[in-house]
């Protein structure tokens, strides 16, 4: 079954003429509720009169994360606040969340497009999911959630953190569909296999995203557990999970393109590729009310195809991400930048900023080690109070990241410098 086939399957110059009457009336409505747009056009010379469909966007100027830290909290919002029935926040590049505002429309939007993707995965009214993406600030728990209700699936709350009571449920509900980070499912299905539970399973779709994954992380828990897992994507700038997912043919992502117009652009010139080349992805919501982001300069790394997918669906599909054009990292399902972390470290006077971040998968468990090197002037060859400044610091960043870090304290100069941009991090997971 098709959860919207009007939208779903409509030819491409119906789907380019409802985009352009969308875009037309976004620019409209932000030019006059936001400042930053209006302000932004005006120094452009332009006026809303001048966008007249989804040919003109180019000229329109961009939007970035920084943009939304600069007027955090809700400096870009462009509805009243009494208007505003949710918040959710993601981390930003330093200090202050990124703070995302939704109108009842535009849950009623999200959980639509959420529902489409479940039931791109093959959930229906009858399946029993759980949700194991975090609930609370987090898009993914709340979002996911919304759309299955919507399905009118039965819907576990279960949130993440308690793996146990999580695989126990599983199989006492008799639960059929999972929606949780790739990783995270993996460590599920470790724990099913130690405790001979995976015969007593039910489930038979996983739907997985919030962070990158390969085509073989996807065979590899197809495999254990016997079940079909889709790629979920999306970012909680432009709503959260739900912008686009895969069908049963796994050949891309199918974009929720009558919400969010997708440009892939050279990511030096910011100029559009032809499709099928890779660039940076870019969105410009075209119904959002409580937050509407005019090209949104989402820094993940994709190409667009724009052709009939075999499931005949007609949206444009994105292919499985290829990596970022920032270094922002996911860390067990959390985004972290290393700006966040020096910018913990400035403010212990035992250490300098010279640090590196050394990222590893364990058992299907993110790891993150943070070396740190020690001030010239607190070292001696027997440093005292090591173990309450490891803790310390590791507090600092816990406050920081909202992630648990490993710390080594290291020898001053004994971190390699480097000539030109200095690295800080060493990722070994393989995720792209
Ligand atoms: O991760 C929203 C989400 C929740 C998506 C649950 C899917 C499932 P943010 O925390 O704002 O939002 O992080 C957004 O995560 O720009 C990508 O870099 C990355 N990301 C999200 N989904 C995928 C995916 C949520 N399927 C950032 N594949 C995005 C690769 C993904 N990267």
């Amino acid at each position: 079954m098709i959860w919207n086939e009007t939208k779903e399957c409509m030819s491409r110059d119906e789907m380019t003429a409802l985009q352009s009457a969308r875009l037309v009336k976004t620019v409209d409505y932000v030019y006059h509720n936001v400042e930053f747009y209006r302000k932004k056009m005006q120094r452009e010379g332009l006026l809303p009169g001048d966008i007249k469909g989804i040919e003109d966007i180019s000229k329109l100027p961009f939007t970035t994360k920084d943009d939304l830290r600069d007027t955090y909290p809700f400096g870009l919002f462009a509805a009243p606040k009494s208007q505003i029935v949710r918040i959710h926040a993601s981390s930003g590049t330093t200090g202050k969340a990124t703070v995302v505002g939704y109108t009842r429309r535009d849950l009623d939007i999200w959980a639509e497009c959420v529902a489409r993707c479940l039931t791109m995965a093959g959930v229906t009214k009858d399946d029993i999911i759980q949700v194991g993406y975090g609930y609370g600030l987090f898009t993914g728990g709340l979002g996911a959630h919304g759309g299955a209700e919507k399905i009118g699936a039965m819907v576990v709350p279960m949130s993440t953190g308690n793996s146990k009571k999580l695989i126990t449920m599983m199989v006492d509900f008799g639960v059929t569909a999972i929606a949780c980070t790739p990783s995270y499912l993996l460590h599920i299905s470790e724990l099913l296999e130690k405790e001979n539970m995976i015969k007593d399973l039910k489930l038979r779709t996983a739907i997985c995203g919030a962070e990158p994954w390969t085509d073989k992380m996807r065979q590899e828990i197809e495999s254990r557990l016997h079940i079909t897992a889709h790629d979920i994507y999306g970012l909680s700038e432009v709503m959260g999970p739900g912008v686009a997912c895969d069908c049963s043919v796994h050949d891309g992502l199918h974009v929720c393109e009558d919400h969010f117009y997708p440009e892939i652009l050279d990511t030096a010139t910011l100029k559009a590729v032809p499709a099928g080349e890779t660039g940076e992805l870019v969105f410009t919501t075209i119904t959002k009310e409580g937050l509407p982001l005019i090209r949104y300069r989402t820094k993940d790394i994709t190409s667009i195809n724009y052709e009939k997918c075999e499931c005949g669906r007609t949206s444009a599909r994105i292919s499985k991400f290829k990596g970022r054009v920032d270094d922002m990292l996911i860390i067990r399902g959390v985004n972290v930048f290393p700006s966040q972390v020096e910018a913990a470290l400035v403010d212990i006077k035992e250490v300098t900023p010279h640090y590196m971040m050394i990222v590893d998968r364990v058992n299907n468990l993110d790891t993150l080690e943070i070396q740190v090197e020690i001030d010239e002037k607190y070292f001696s060859d027997e440093i005292k109070g090591l173990e309450a400044l490891t803790q310390k610091i590791a507090h600092t960043i816990n406050q920081a990241i909202g992630l648990n870090a490993k710390i080594r304290i290291v020898e001053p100069q004994s971190l390699s410098r480097s000539e030109g941009k200095a690295v800080h991090v060493i990722d070994k997971r393989k995720l792209y």
